[in-house]
C-alpha cells in the first residue's frame, strides 16, 4: 500500500514523511519526489516469530509518498505535473497546520484551499474527456455511454465543489479507474498541532465529513532520533500513548478497509495484506497463483486462539483449527495453512 502526503506548504510534510519513515537523517533533495518503505510493526508478528522461530520473518510494508509540491503565489494552484507521482498512490494522508506561526493556524481554511485544487484538477480532467467524447461522437465514434453517464455523475458533484471521494462506490468504478482522480482517493487529515497540544482543533463540520486525527508532528520526529529508553521517557512525559507512526499505520488499514493475516512455519512467518471480509480462495491467491487455482481448503486459526492454546498442536487439540471453505470471510489476524493442488 502507497501513501500520499499532501499539504499546502509549510504545514508540515516533510516533518510528518521524517516521523512517519524516521529518515530525518536522509538528505532531502530539492524539488524532488521523497518515497519511503517501513516495515508494519505488529506484535503478533513478534509473537509467532518468537514461537515458530522461521528461517525468515516478513512483515508488511508501507510506503510512504512525499511528492514535491512547489511553493506557489497566493490563489495560484499546484502544477499538474507536481501531482503526476500522487496519483497512483492508494490514498493521501492530508497534513493541516495547526500550530501557531506569524499567524494563529486556521485549519478548516487551509484544508479547504488544498481540496479544492483536487476538486479542480479533476474537473478539467473530465471536461477535457467529455469534450473529446462529445468530438468522437460527431466524428461518428460509437460512444461508450457507460463512461459518459459516469463522467458526468463525475461533472455534477465536481462542478458543486465536491470531492469524488464523497461517492466510494463512483470514485472505484474500473471505467473511471485510469483517470486517477485526485479527488477519489480515500483521505485521511492530519492536523500538525503544536508539542503541547493534542486536541483535535475546532474546524467546524470537516471532522463530520472527512476522517480526522492530530499528530504532534515535530515531537513526533525527534522520537525518532532517540533510543528505545528515551523514547518510552518521552511518550510518558508528553501523555502519548501511541506514536505517529503506530496510529498512522492503523489509520491508514482501516481507511483503506485492509486486515492482516498470517501464514506460520520453520522457514518463514509472514503478514499478508487483504481487504476485510476477502474470500479465503482470494487471499490465498495473496500468496500466489497456485494456491488460488489450486485451493481445496485452508485450516484457519484465529491469533488469539493459538495465543491462549500455548502451540498450534494444542489448538487443534481443543478443536480451536477450523477447516473453511473458498468461501470462508478471512479475518484479521487469522493463521492459515492453504491446502491445495496443482
Ligand atoms: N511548532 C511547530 N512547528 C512545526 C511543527 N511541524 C513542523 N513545524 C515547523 O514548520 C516548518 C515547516 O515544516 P515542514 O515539515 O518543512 O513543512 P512542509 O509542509 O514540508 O513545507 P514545504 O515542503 O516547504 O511545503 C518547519 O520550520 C518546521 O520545523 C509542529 O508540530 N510544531
Ligand atoms: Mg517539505
Amino acid at each position: 500500500m502507497q501513501l500520499g502526503i499532501i499539504g499546502l506548504p509549510q504545514s508540515g510534510k516533510s516533518t510528518l514523511f521524517s516521523a512517519l519513515t524516521g529518515s530525518v537523517n536522509e538528505v532531502a533533495k530539492k524539488g524532488e519526489n521523497r518515497l519511503a518503505t517501513i516495515e508494519v510493526p505488529d506484535l503478533r508478528v513478534d509473537f509467532l516469530s518468537a514461537m515458530y522461530k522461521p528461517a525468515k520473518t516478513t512483515r508488511a510494508k508501507i510506503q510512504y509518498l512525499l511528492p514535491h509540491l512547489p511553493p506557489r503565489a497566493d490563489g495560484a494552484r499546484t502544477p499538474e505535473g507536481a501531482w503526476t507521482q500522487a496519483r497512483t498512490t492508494d490514498a493521501f494522508i492530508h497534513v493541516v497546520k495547526n500550530f501557531p506561526g506569524a499567524e494563529p493556524p486556521s485549519p478548516a481554511k487551509d484544508f479547504a484551499a488544498l481540496d479544492e485544487e483536487l476538486v479542480f484538477a479533476d474537473l478539467v480532467v473530465v471536461e477535457k474527456r467529455l469534450e473529446r467524447l462529445a468530438a468522437d461522437a460527431k466524428r461518428g465514434k460509437k460512444p461508450d455511454l457507460e463512461e459518459e453517464r459516469l463522467l458526468q455523475e463525475c461533472l455534477k458533484l465536481l462542478d458543486a465543489g465536491t470531492p469524488l471521494r464523497r461517492d466510494p462506490a463512483l470514485a472505484a468504478a474500473p471505467l473511471l479507474r485510469g483517470f486517477t482522480f485526485l479527488s477519489g482517493k480515500p483521505m485521511l487529515v492530519v492536523f500538525n498541532n503544536d508539542d503541547e497540544d493534542d486536541a483535535l482543533p475546532d474546524a467546524g463540520d470537516l471532522c463530520q465529513k472527512e476522517r480526522c486525527t492530530v499528530v504532534r508532528g515535530k515531537l513526533e520526529e525527534e522520537l525518532t532520533q532517540m533510543s528505545p529508553e528515551e523514547a518510552r521517557a518521552f511518550l510518558e512525559e508528553f501523555g502519548v500513548a501511541d506514536t505517529a507512526m503506530d496510529r498512522m499505520i492503523a489509520e491508514s488499514y482501516s481507511l483503506l478497509g485492509l486486515i492482516s493475516f498470517f501464514t506460520v512455519g520453520e522457514d518463514e512467518v509472514r503478514a499478508w495484506t487483504v481487504p476485510a471480509a476477502s474470500p479465503a480462495v482470494e487471499a490465498a491467491g495473496a500468496i500466489h497463483t497456485d494456491l488460488q487455482k489450486g485451493f481445496i481448503r485452508a485450516e484457519v486459526l484465529a491469533y488469539d486462539d493459538l495465543v491462549a492454546a500455548g502451540s498450534f498442536q494444542e489448538a487443534r487439540k481443543v478443536g480451536k483449527v477450523r477447516l473453511e471453505g473458498k468461501t470462508y470471510e478471512v479475518k484479521d489476524g487469522d493463521i492459515m495453512h492453504v491446502r491445495f493442488n496443482v
